[in-house]
C-alpha cells in the first residue's frame, strides 16, 4: 500500500533537526515560503521564551526535490538550531576538544517534575539529565511543522484545508483573557497550558476505515496529537461531553442530499471521515520548566533540592496550535495517500476526481 512516512532526528541544542519523508508522489510543487511561514508561525506567540530570539527557523532540503518539485523519492528536510553555536562544546557529537566553554558543560542532576528528565535518565541509564531532555524537548516540533507544511501542499491539491488555533490559555477563552493570564503567570514565575482546536475542511467521506483499529482515522488523529510534547488529552467533535448526553442529543441527523444538521461527531463516524469538517481538540499541560522551581531531588546526592531552572516559555499554546495543525495535516495526507495511491501527483488528483464522481449521485462536496 502507498503511504507516507516520517522519521525525524535531532536534539534541541545540537546542530540541526532532520526529517525524512517517504511516500510523496512525484510532481508535487512545494513552496519554500509556505514552509518557512509555518516555521515562523510556530515560533510566535505571546508566551514564548527568549530562545526564539536566537532562532529564525527556515527549511533546507537535501534530497527528493528538484527546482521546487518532488521527485517521488525520500525528501530530507533540515532545520538548523542557531543556538548550537552557544553549545559547541556542550553538545559536540564527538568528544569535545579544548577547555569546556559555552553552555551544557556541567551535568544536570535536578530533574523537573513533568519533563522527561527523571523517566529518561532511569530508562536510558544516563548520569546527565541533559542526555534525556535534549531529544524530549519540544524544539523537535519544528521539523514536524516542516513536514506538516509538505502534507498541506499535498492536501491543497485535493481541496483540503487544515487550520489550528488556540481556544483556551490558562483557562481563558478570550484574546484579552489569554494575554492577562500569561502576564500574571510570568509575573508569578509560573507557566500555563491550554487547549487548541484544529479544523479540516474539504475532507471527502471515506478516509480511514473501521476494518482494523489502526486504520481508524479518529484513532490516528488521537495518536498524532497525543504524540506532541505536553499533550494530555484529545477529543473529537463534542468528545467527552457526548458521554453526558442522551442518544437523541448526541448524533448528527441526516437530511436529503446527505447533509447533516450538526457535527457532534467531529466529521468522523466509525473511524471514517463522513464529509463534514473534521474537528479535533487537544489539551496541553502547563510547561514543566518553572522560573520558581518545583521540589525535586538532586540525583547526584539523593538530597531534596529544587528542580532545574532554565529560560523557558511561560506558555506555548499558540505554537502548539501550529504543531497540532501540522500533525492533523500529516495524518490526513497519509490517509489520503492510502485511499488514492498514485506515483505522480496527476494520478492522485485523477483518483480523487474519479472517487468524487463515483459517489456524486449521493454526496456532493460541501461549501
Ligand atoms: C523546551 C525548552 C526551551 C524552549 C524549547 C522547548 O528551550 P531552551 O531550553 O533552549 O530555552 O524554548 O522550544 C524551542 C526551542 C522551540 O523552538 O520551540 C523544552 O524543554 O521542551
Amino acid at each position: 500500500m502507498v503511504t507516507l512516512s516520517l522519521v525525524t532526528a535531532g536534539e534541541s541544542h545540537g546542530p540541526a533537526l532532520v526529517g525524512i519523508v517517504t511516500g510523496l508522489p512525484a510532481g508535487l510543487r512545494l513552496d519554500r515560503d509556505a514552509i518557512d511561514s509555518d516555521l515562523r508561525r510556530r515560533q510566535q506567540g505571546y508566551g514564548r521564551s527568549p530562545r526564539q530570539k536566537l532562532e529564525s527557523d527556515e527549511v533546507e532540503v537535501l534530497s527528493g526535490l528538484r527546482h521546487g518539485v518532488t521527485l517521488g523519492t525520500p525528501l530530507t528536510l533540515v532545520v538548523r538550531n542557531r543556538d548550537h553555536r552557544n553549545w559547541l562544546w556542550g553538545m559536540s557529537p564527538w568528544p569535545p576538544e579544548g577547555e569546556p566553554t559555552g553552555k551544557g558543560t556541567k551535568p544536570v542532576t535536578l530533574p523537573r517534575p513533568g519533563h522527561a528528565d527523571l523517566a529518561g535518565v532511569l530508562k536510558y541509564g544516563h548520569d546527565d539529565v541533559r542526555n534525556a531532555l535534549e531529544r524530549a524537548s519540544a524544539r523537535h516540533t519544528a521539523v514536524h511543522v516542516a513536514a506538516g507544511a509538505v502534507a498541506k501542499a499535498l492536501l491543497a491539491e485535493l481541496g483540503v484545508e487544515v487550520v489550528g488555533r488556540p481556544v483556551e490559555i490558562g483557562g481563558e477563552a478570550t484574546d484579552e483573557g489569554m494575554r492577562t493570564a500569561t502576564d500574571a503567570a510570568r509575573a508569578h514565575r509560573d507557566t500555563l497550558g491550554g487547549i487548541v482546536e484544529v479544523v479540516a475542511t474539504g475532507v471527502p467521506p471515506g478516509l480511514g476505515s473501521y476494518a482494523e483499529k489502526a486504520d481508524r482515522l479518529d484513532a490516528r488523529l488521537a495518536f498524532a496529537l497525543m504524540g506532541i510534547q505536553a499533550v494530555k488529552g484529545v477529543e473529537l467533535g463534542d468528545g467527552f461531553d457526548l458521554a453526558r448526553r442522551r442518544g437523541s442529543e448526541a448524533h448528527d441527523e441526516i437530511d436529503p442530499g446527505l447533509s447533516r444538521r450538526s457535527n457532534r461527531a467531529g466529521g468522523i463516524e466509525a473511524g471514517i471521515s463522513n464529509g463534514e469538517p473534521i474537528v479535533v481538540r487537544a489539551a496541553m499541560k502547563p510547561l514543566p520548566t518553572l522560573m520558581k522551581p518545583l521540589d525535586s531531588v538532586d540525583l547526584a546526592t539523593g538530597e531534596p533540592a529544587q528542580a532545574l531552572v532554565e529560560r523557558s516559555d511561560v506558555q506555548a499554546v499558540e505554537a502548539f496550535a501550529v504543531v497540532a495543525e501540522a500533525a492533523v495535516a500529516w495524518e490526513l495526507a497519509r490517509a489520503a495517500r492510502e485511499k488514492l495511491g498514485g506515483d505522480a501527483i496527476v494520478d492522485v488528483i485523477a483518483a480523487h476526481r474519479h472517487y468524487l464522481g463515483r459517489i456524486s449521485d449521493r454526496w456532493q462536496p460541501r461549501g
